[in-house]
């Protein structure tokens, strides 16, 4: 008989709990396959007293999962089993007393922990991760966020194997025990949810710094690595240094204890971990060496790990009350790490890089079968809702926050916003509040970005009168409905705004009801339709608008090859020159991509206008190596009503070949003009010139000369970085060829012993163009450097072929799709989570041709067939059926 399908939980049904949970002791007895956990926790009704006179207490509700309970004891007295219920989710107990205390004790198999929820262990090292219902796999507890207590954790293990053990907080007090064991005791003085809990338990080398706070607080801080790797932390603790600096300044947070720890492991569902003053990161996210990292893994170690930093106030001293609320801490923390990058870099460049992620991403995510809301309405499993909307949409929607507020209101905002809730557990609604309150603006209309799903169109249109010397700007929006949801409401949508004259000069903006005349405006569109009018100007103007991608839609505008060239070229507005560039070279391969791919020769203009930002000395060569890059074959398949994938690979092809051919000697100076030989630095100035030059490489090879081939191959030999010889492999293995084999095979021999780089490897044969990708992906499958168990091969392997490789995941035989729901069956026995973070690829299948949809919708159907499936892989695949 079929298992009952899994329940969601909605948001309406939240109820506060019963009983507060006044302090927790743990102390943990670590064995890898029977660790002991002991919990005493203090307890106290937490309802009316009036309540307590009219009825029996209710219940006690411990969530527990994979548990097994060795005894129950309250205030001393053990119960029996006709005390407490207990099933498969937890332990009900009948209380009898307003305040007692409960003293539980469990065993539990972290080397049978797969799943990497809970407590596991990762290369010989005991972790936890918690977020977001872990803990309930290693004790019983009301595993909620709006449940917060004070911690003592005590651990005892051996001492030649885990010297080194962890908690959060402040170490109280440690020592030796017989049999070779030893102990410490951890005190956080903090009161916390159990999601923020963190134990780590193992051999470990230590990297060790200090920070000193504005107040003058002296800060150990210290990164725990696997032996070997204390070479590679320098720029994570850097980039921690940096992050303290940075919101001491930008919003007056200091860090609260004396001591901050961060350790790097190499199995972990995602990137890294906020727990109160132990992070606990994916390796591949904050080690890093010139030899083994490249540009990007540098970008993202430092903003990753400024994420989890500023999570210390944005999630930590401030928690969520329930997880429908995950983007009150995630989106306002994804926000926070993106001003930190943005000012530690190009501004304009990140913000270019950010907008792309949010299309790759969350733009199909909103358009799709599993669409949901900032502040999702249910979910069955809360662990599939850590998405781009949640994350980087929520991000976006604080974004238009700052812009709405100016920067210097939201700040107020964000002082408020901690002056109330210091130690609570609140919702995206008391978020708003503050910043309401704080500031006098009205966000009411506002927040349905919280509760609307789906990316809005915007449309732009404008008429000049000569005669009037007037500019009449309409602007419409239209929600599209999503899975649930229909007959939405208009938004509040910001819209930075600015008319350029011919030399891209920005003209004053009149409007007719108004006498000031300011050169840039926010539009705050409200209905479905607007009308601007502008007055005063004397020539037709060029609109730039949604300048610096104020707000998260589509935008629907045309413009005129005059206006075009002189928002390309000249625009003030670094976002909007990119965009309008990307826009151009869009609908020149939608056109092309219509006519079957070859489509005409690129034409000149666009040609100019490329070889005129290449060779632009006074812009930033990573803004240029953007704005020379065409947009990517997804993009283009997502601005399609019925994706073609061949024809799109034909199309983008064609075009980098007109260009390669028209501009090879700009390209050749280029390339050879950003080769350094200083010594490599991870700098956002270097790492632009390492773009500007490899993005030259790229076209080069495609120009159609051989001997071309020949740069990418010594490079891919001699770079003294890995981004050089990443950037020349890249194209490699898209090449045919004995010099594609034998420069990956030597690759590979160079860094077998480093996994990190050897998920490289995976994820550079995963990605191949080549006709015979499928299979050599599924012969890695079984090859030495390949596990299921571990996450990051996985994603490497399997998750860059299905959502990094258009071309070979939707060969039209369907084998890629089979390919893939296959692993995600057998992936879910081992690790529902990451195996759930597999599906989506497939749930794109409405937007294919009828054979493809009918081939996708069948593998779907084939992972629902499978029996026993976690809820994490029925929930988004039965979603994405429907
Ligand atoms: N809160 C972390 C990410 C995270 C979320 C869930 C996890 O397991 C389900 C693990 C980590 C962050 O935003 O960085
Ligand atoms: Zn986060």
């Amino acid at each position: 008989m079929d298992a009952p399908a899994p329940q969601a939980i909605h948001l309406d049904a939240y109820r506060k709990p019963d009983y507060r949970i006044e302090s927790l002791a743990l102390a943990f007895d670590l064995e890898p396959e029977a660790t002991r956990v002991k919990s005493r926790l203090q307890i106290a009704y937490d309802g009316s007293p009036s309540d307590l006179s009219e009825a029996a207490l209710p219940p006690l509700w411990l969530d527990g999962d994979d548990l097994k309970l060795l005894s129950v004891c309250v205030d001393g007295t053990p119960l029996d089993e006709t005390e407490y219920r207990q099933d498969a989710t937890g332990l009900s107990l009948d209380v009898t007393s307003p305040g007692f205390l409960l003293e539980i004790e469990t065993e539990i198999n972290p080397k049978a922990n797969t799943r990497l929820e809970g407590l596991y262990i990762s290369s010989g090292t005991f972790c936890t991760q918690c977020e977001a219902e872990g803990f309930r796999r290693i004790t019983f507890f009301p595993d909620r966020p709006d449940v917060m207590t004070v911690y003592e954790v005590t651990l005892r293990a051996d001492k030649a194997l885990y010297p080194v053990l962890l908690s959060n907080g402040n170490l109280v007090e440690s020592g030796d025990l017989p049999d070779g064991r030893h102990w410490t005791r951890w005190e956080d003085p903090f009161p916390k949810p159990s999601y923020l809990f963190a134990v780590v338990a193992g051999d470990l080398a230590c990297v060790e710094d200090s920070f000193t706070t504005a107040s003058g607080r002296e800060v150990a801080l210290r990164i725990f690595v696997e032996h070997g790797n204390e070479g590679r932390c320098a720029y994570g603790m850097d980039s921690l240094k940096r992050s303290m600096r940075w919101d001491e300044e930008r919003f007056g947070l200091e860090y609260d204890l004396d001591l901050f720890n961060i350790v790097a492991v190499s199995d972990f569902n995602m990137g890294a971990m906020e727990n109160k003053s132990l992070n606990v990161f994916n390796s591949k996210c904050v080690l890093a060496d010139p030899d083994t990292a490249t540009d990007a893994d540098y970008a993202s170690i430092e903003g990753i790990v400024a994420h989890e930093y500023f999570h210390n106030w944005t999630g930590n001293r401030v928690t969520c009350r329930d997880w429908f609320q995950l983007s009150l801490k995630e989106g306002l923390t994804v926000f926070r790490d993106q001003e930190f990058s943005a000012d530690m870099r190009s501004a304009a460049v990140k913000r270019i890089q950010d907008v792309r992620s949010l299309r790759a991403r969350q733009f199909p995510e909103d358009g799709g079968p599993t669409a949901h809301p900032v502040r999702p309405a249910s979910y069955i499993e809360i662990n599939n809702f850590y998405t781009a909307t949640v994350y980087d949409k929520g991000a976006e929607v604080i974004r238009m926050m700052q812009g709405l507020l100016g920067r210097e209101g939201f700040r107020k905002g964000m002082d408020l916003y901690f002056e109330r809730h210091d130690g609570q557990a609140v919702t995206c609604d008391d978020f708003a509040a503050a910043m309401s309150d704080a500031t006098g603006v009205d966000l009411n209309q506002f927040k349905l970005w919280y509760s609307q799903a789906g990316t809005p169109g915007v449309t732009v249109t404008g008429e000049y009168d000569a005669a009037a010397r007037s500019f009449e700007l309409t602007l419409s929006q239209t929600i599209p409905d999503t899975p649930g949801q229909s007959g939405k409401r208009p938004m509040h949508i910001p819209l930075d705004f600015a008319l350029l004259d011919p030399d891209g000069q920005p003209m004053p903006l009149k409007l007719a009801c108004e006498e000031a005349a300011p050169t840039s405006r926010v539009l705050e569109l409200r209905a479905a339709r607007q009308t601007f009018r502008f007055e005063n100007l004397d020539h037709e103007p060029a609109v730039s608008i949604n300048r610096g991608f104020s707000a998260p839609v589509n935008l629907s505008i045309e413009h005129t090859p005059a206006t075009r060239a002189v928002l390309m070229g000249r625009d003030g507005d670094s976002f909007n020159r990119w965009e309008t560039g990307q826009q151009y070279a869009t609908g020149l391969l939608l056109e092309a991509v219509e006519a079957g791919g070859e489509g005409r020769q690129t034409p000149e203009a666009l040609i100019d206008a490329l070889r005129e930002t290449l060779l632009d000395e006074a812009q930033d060569p990573a803004f240029r190596a953007l704005a020379l890059t065409l947009p990517g074959e997804a993009f283009l398949a997502d601005q399609m009503k019925t994706v073609d994938v061949d024809a799109i690979h034909i199309a983008r092809e064609k075009m980098r070949g007109d260009i390669a051919r028209a501009l090879r000697d700009e390209l050749l100076e280029t390339y050879r003009g950003m080769q350094s030989n200083a010594p490599f630095e991870p700098t956002a100035d270097a790492a632009g010139k390492r773009a500007l030059k490899n993005l030259a490489l790229g076209y080069l090879t495609a120009s159609g000369k051989a001997e071309m081939w020949d740069l990418a191959v010594v490079q891919s030999r001699n770079s003294d970085n890995m981004t050089d010889r990443m950037a020349a492999l890249a194209l490699l293995t898209d090449r045919q060829g004995p010099e594609r084999d034998d420069c990956l095979q030597a690759f590979y021999q160079r860094y077998r012993d480093e996994p990190l780089v050897v998920d490289k490897w995976l994820a550079l044969e995963a990605m191949s163009v080549l006709p015979g990708t499928l299979e050599r992906v599924k012969g890695l499958l079984k090859h030495e450097a390949f596990t299921l168990t571990n996450p990051n091969k996985v994603r490497a392997l399997i998750g860059v072929f299905a959502a990094g490789n258009p071309l070979r995941f939707h060969q039209a035989d369907g084998s890629g799709y089979q390919f893939l729901a296959d692993r995600i069956v057998e992936l879910d026995r081992i690790n529902p989570q990451t195996a759930a973070r597999l599906i989506a690829p497939l749930g794109r299948w409405s937007r294919f041709d009828g054979a493809r949809q009918a081939l996708m919708r069948q593998a779907l159907e084939t992972i629902l067939s499978a029996e026993n499936l976690s809820p994490d892989v029925y929930e988004l695949t039965s979603k994405s059926l429907t």
